[in-house]
């Protein structure tokens, strides 16, 4: 089940060779520095990484999201700063592939399939995370444009992106209210603040965005007015699946370093791996990443399939990314002093994986998505 084929299993192996030749050497350098290389996801567009599921008419790969979960895997198996940049920019191309007319295809589609053009997605607000639908951000109508104003937190590539999709409310309050925008990254009046000092992914780029008077013509609107939070919440029951891929290319990681560790490292005159505390260790790592492959693998083949997905999606999410927590806690542990260091990378994976259980919707809100999925489907 869930075999790549050999089309799939190249892809994957190409993935995997450009990232361990062009990320590996950098990507401990660029955790400690904070440094971002959008050149290195315009090299990754032009080896079609960047648009996997985008349509070929608009540049991209035309392929599934079980693709995309492959090639993130690999790509987070060496920086997973760069999976959740793939992933990210990928967020403006689901909205605009499900929601976009076709002039707004045209302008923006493939030039971020391909690389050329970062995208970024502004929901999250100060005052307004979990409960996304209060944003306070607003788009006022003037005449053929709309009038942006407000602020927008933690917005991977802030600064760095060509377009951002941003929320904002031209109606009264919840989610009815809300709308969505295409914002250009040079809008006029468009800037941006503080970027975040982070524990992990170091090498993505989280910044503060600041729209003062950013107007941008009508048909910048999504659909319609009003629409804007099934627009978020649709492009994030995808998001999820590509937080859960970059969780298990996370798991695999700390765990291809604790087994090879375990078997290098002698101590009382035999590998450590052989002392059952830690082989078992080893076992339950293995079982959590396989776990987590699985269901981020089952949530993609629904959405390939054209089924449900969302509370699968968000199941994917908890389990790969709580996975990905314990399986890079105990690669530390394994590595015992030396895993505490920065000789090893095992402590950036761990560093890395905490946000995950925080991104594109708490670990918490991911339980409050299926409890409402139960209660809908057990009648409540
Ligand atoms: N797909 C499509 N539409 C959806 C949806 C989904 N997955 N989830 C909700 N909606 C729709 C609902 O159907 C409802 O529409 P109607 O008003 O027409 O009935 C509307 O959106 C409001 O839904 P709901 O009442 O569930 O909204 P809540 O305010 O209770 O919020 C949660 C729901 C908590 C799930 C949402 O706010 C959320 O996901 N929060 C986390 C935000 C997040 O992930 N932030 C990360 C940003 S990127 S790092």
């Amino acid at each position: 089940m869930f075999e790549p084929t050999e089309d799939q299993a190249a892809l994957a192996a190409a993935a995997r060779a450009f990232c361990e030749d062009t990320l590996g050497p950098i990507a401990r350098e660029d955790d400690e520095a904070e440094r971002f290389r959008p050149e290195l996801i315009r090299a990754m567009g032009e080896m079609g990484l960047c648009g996997i599921p985008t349509p070929e008419a608009y540049g991209g790969m035309g392929l599934g999201y079980f693709e995309y979960c492959l090639v993130l895997e690999e790509i987070a198996r060496v920086s997973a700063s760069y999976a959740v940049s793939i992933a990210v920019t990928g967020l403006p191309q689901i909205i605009l592939n499900l929601f976009g007319t076709e002039a707004q295809k045209a302008a923006w589609l493939p030039g971020l399939a391909s690389g050329e053009l970062l995208g970024a997605f502004a929901l999250s607000e100060p005052g307004s995370g979990s409960d996304a639908a209060s944003l306070a951000t607003t788009a006022v109508r003037d005449g053929d444009t709309y009038v942006l104003n407000g602020t927008k937190f933690w917005i991977t590539h802030g600064s760095y992106a060509d377009v951002y999709i941003v929320m904002a409310r031209t109606g009264g309050p919840g989610p009815r209210g809300v709308s969505a925008f295409i914002v250009p990254g040079d809008a006029p009046g468009l800037s941006f603040g503080k970027k975040e000092e982070k524990m992990g992914m170091r090498a993505s780029p989280t910044v503060e965005v600041v729209l003062e008077d950013v107007r941008v013509p009508a048909d910048a609107l999504l659909k319609e007015e009003g629409f804007g939070f099934t627009v978020a919440m649709t492009a994030l029951d995808s998001g999820r699946i590509t937080i859960g891929a970059t969780s298990v290319g996370l798991c695999q990681a700390a765990l291809d370093s604790a087994s090879r560790y375990a078997i290098d490292r002698k101590q009382f005159g035999q590998p450590i791996v052989d002392f059952q505390g830690v082989g078992f260790m080893l076992a339950d790592m293995a079982c959590r990443t396989e776990t987590a492959r699985l269901l981020v693998h089952k949530a993609a083949a629904l959405k390939d399939a054209g089924r449900p997905f969302s509370h699968v999606a968000a199941m994917a999410k908890v389990t790969a990314t709580d996975a990905a927590m314990a399986v890079t806690t105990d690669a530390v542990q394994v590595f015992g002093g030396y895993g505490y260091t920065r000789e090893y990378p095992v402590e950036r994976y761990m560093r890395d994986a905490k946000v995950m259980q925080i991104v594109e919707g708490t670990n918490q809100i991911q339980r409050l998505v299926i409890a409402r999925h139960l209660k809908r489907t057990y009648g409540g």
